[in-house]
């Protein structure tokens, strides 16, 4: 039976810098997704702090922060079938470097912060992250 759902993808300054946007875009269409919204932006500390507020303990928050406000972002809703957990298959380990080929990190990035694209983690994440982004 088909799972419909939603799920948020922002390229970060890294994968933008690298002229990814279209290739990692172009990735999620060809499994079969399909493109819901999109949006370039560039967060602010306000933002970002909101987005990744799960992470305001974590030793890196500063450092993930001061990262992802640092250039241009794209942001991306992307339906189909368990949109949530396979777009996070097809994102790969968040570090880079451990990555498996064939996963977007895996194949596009070597970094553990910089490490190309963010995915929701869960039904929940996208929502509340959907709605900081495309407010
Ligand atoms: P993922 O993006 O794979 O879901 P999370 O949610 O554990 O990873 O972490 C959010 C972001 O925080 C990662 N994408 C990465 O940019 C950064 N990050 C995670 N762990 C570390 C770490 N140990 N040091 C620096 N940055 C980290």
């Amino acid at each position: 039976m088909s799972n419909l759902e939603q799920t948020l993808i922002v390229v970060k300054p890294d994968g933008f810098k690298k002229g990814l946007v279209g290739k990692i875009i172009s990735r999620f269409e060809q499994k079969g997704f399909q493109i819901v919204n999109l949006k370039l932006f560039q967060f602010d500390v306000d933002t970002a702090k909101r987005f990744y507020e799960s992470h305001k303990d974590k030793h890196f928050f500063d450092e993930l922060v001061s990262f992802i406000c640092s250039g241009k972002t794209v942001g991306c809703i992307l339906e189909g079938t368990n949109a949530v957990s396979t777009v996070r298959l097809m994102v790969g380990n968040t570090k880079s470097s451990e990555a498996l080929p064939g996963t977007i990190r895996g194949d596009l990035g070597i970094g553990l912060t910089d490490n190309i694209i963010h995915a929701s983690d869960s039904a929940e994440s996208f929502i509340k992250e959907s709605k900081i982004i495309f407010n």
